[in-house]
């Protein structure tokens, strides 16, 4: 998805500006190191791009940017439920509308920052307040934080994931490793499962690792780099590809898309809403994910 050729609808810096594409606003960055897209529908990275390099993230060619649906492919932020728990799947951070909060320079690079917070709508789906921020930092790697404040008197549960889409040359002749020994397999119900230290995929994957080491890494060859994946604030990483015949049920993901994708999550799991893990009132829990692209 090019969203770099489009004309800026307003310029806010020398890097930073604001594009539409379809019903989506987005804000665009383009400086020396790499170029990024943030969506503020669901506070969603579309895109981030080191120069010289393909696209770190996956965006499905069939994604639907109306505005409502979830957008598929990108960083999802899945917050404040991961998965089914409640209605709507993966709860509702993901098709909400952020604010940009500010975006700035550091010696890192470019950080722009959204927000959303609590509203009538939101506690009609769970009954709390809370004060979003995701920063998205762009430079030699992609630092995203979603940090999650709780302003009110009562501790709430949550759980959460940014649900990364990694875009990969081709999802057979990858390798992935650092996800640990152990995992519940979605695919088969939710057993536990122990597993190999490295990864190599044949067929659909849904698994929820639950002692992952402290860096991941996706060997590319075809693409002749590697992608570290750091997690902070987590207590699980998710990989998922639907393969073949979970792409093409799905209206928006070509049949051929599950290809060139792979979803390595930072992810705070929890079997219900109600054993999720605990803010306390007025304090802050931050979920965090750096990629790095690692070329020879
Ligand atoms: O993170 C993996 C997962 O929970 C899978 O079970 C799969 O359903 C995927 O997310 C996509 O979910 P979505 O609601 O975006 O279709």
């Amino acid at each position: 998805m090019d969203l770099y050729s489009l004309p800026a609808l307003s310029v806010l810096s020398d890097t930073v500006s604001i594009i539409e594409k379809d019903a989506l606003k987005i804000v665009r960055i383009i400086s020396g190191k790499a170029r990024a897209a943030i969506a503020l529908h669901g506070g969603h990275v579309m895109s981030y791009q080191p120069s010289d390099q393909p696209d770190v993230i996956w965006m499905s060619e069939a994604a639907i940017l109306d505005g409502k649906a979830a957008i598929r492919g990108g960083v999802p932020v899945c917050w404040p439920w991961f998965g089914g728990l409640a209605s709507p799947s993966h709860g509702f951070a993901r098709t909400s509308e952020w604010q940009l909060i500010e975006h700035r320079e550091n010696e890192n690079g470019v950080v722009v920052c959204l927000g959303l917070n609590d509203s009538q709508q939101t506690r009609d789906i769970w009954p709390h307040q809370f004060e979003l921020k995701l920063y998205v930092e762009v430079g030699d790697q992609l630092k995203i934080t979603l940090d999650m404040h709780n302003p009110s008197e009562v501790a709430w549960p949550f759980s959460a994931a940014l649900h990364t889409y990694l875009n990969v040359s081709d999802i057979t002749s990858v390798t992935t490793s650092g996800m640990g020994p152990n995992y519940i397999d979605k695919l088969q119900d939710g057993k536990t499962c122990q597993g190999d230290s490295e990864l190599v995929l044949s067929h659909a994957i849904d698994r929820i690792y639950t002692q992952p080491s402290a860096s991941i890494h996706v060997e590319d060859k075809g693409y002749e780099r590697t992608l570290k994946v750091e997690n902070q604030g987590h207590n699980a990483a998710v990989m998922w590809n639907p393969w073949e015949e979970g792409a093409s049920a799905m209206a928006d993901m070509n049949d051929n898309g599950y290809q060139t994708m792979l979803c390595v999550e930072s992810t705070v799991f929890s079997p219900s809403l109600e054993s999720g893990q605990l803010v306390a009132a007025g304090e802050s829990h931050q979920l965090i994910t750096t990629i790095t692209p690692i070329t020879a």
